[in-house]
């Protein structure tokens, strides 16, 4: 008897980039999400599904069990906290850096800078870990426009090639994290299911060291 396993990924780049360590470990999804509307995509093993999910989400899913494993960014779990979740692999793959940005020459006239961001808790606790006052503004995308407009001072986000900043006239400032990407299993998941688990993850630790 097999065990019955669900695999959480986001598209883009995670799933992209996560393809060929799931094939390492002899799994492949039968459908393309890109092309695809389903949410739960079937594999070549009958008892592993795979759900199509955003990439804010996975640790959620993985954390209540919905899903046993996960793909999320190290910036998606920092922000999550990591509860009722294992961190097992770095999978260095979606590689980034996270960042306070603006613009350089910007002086705020505010007491408490304004700093807009995704990430309000990472954003919280690096500030006020060196005692500096800000006010975040959460935000769920194009955090680079708050600048801009006069609506935050700074903005957190993730920096790859720093280009999307470069475009808008800003720069990075100041660096909070590297980030990759992680493979997570659910705390009960990797007790019950620890034999097929395991398997998966020697697989995919040796093609990520490959
Ligand atoms: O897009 P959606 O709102 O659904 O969610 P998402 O943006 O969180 O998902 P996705 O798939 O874009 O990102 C998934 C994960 O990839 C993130 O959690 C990061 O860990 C990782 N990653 C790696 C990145 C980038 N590189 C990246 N460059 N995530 C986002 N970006 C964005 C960034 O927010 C900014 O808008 O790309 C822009 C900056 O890129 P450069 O190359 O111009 O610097
Ligand atoms: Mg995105």
């Amino acid at each position: 008897m097999t065990t019955a396993l669900t695999i959480a990924l986001s598209k883009g780049r995670i799933f992209q980039e996560t393809l060929p360590l799931l094939a390492a470990a002899g799994i492949s999804p039968v459908d393309d999400p890109e092309t695809s509307r389903k949410l739960i995509l079937d594999t070549n093993q009958p008892d592993i599904k795979l759900v199509i999910i955003r990439a804010t989400d996975t640790p959620t899913y993985v954390q209540y069990g919905a899903a046993d494993l996960g793909v999320a960014g190290k910036d998606v779990l920092l922000e999550h906290g990591g509860e009722g979740l294992y961190e097992p692999l770095d999978l260095r793959i979606a590689c980034c850096r996270l960042m306070v940005a603006g613009d350089p020459n910007h002086r705020p006239r505010r007491s408490r800078p304004r700093i807009a961001t995704k990430y309000a808790n990472t954003t919280r606790r690096w500030f006020a870990d060196q005692g500096r006052q800000v006010e975040v503004i959460k935000l769920y995308g194009s955090m680079e426009l708050a600048p801009l407009v006069g609506l935050a001072d700074y903005i957190v986000d993730v920096v790859d090639t720093g280009n999307t900043l470069r475009a808008n006239g800003l720069a990075p400032l100041e660096h909070i994290a590297d980030i990759s990407s992680r493979l997570i299993v659910n705390k009960a998941a990797m007790k019950m299911k620890h034999v097929r688990i395991k398997a998966i993850m020697a697989r995919m630790a040796a093609a990520v060291s490959a």
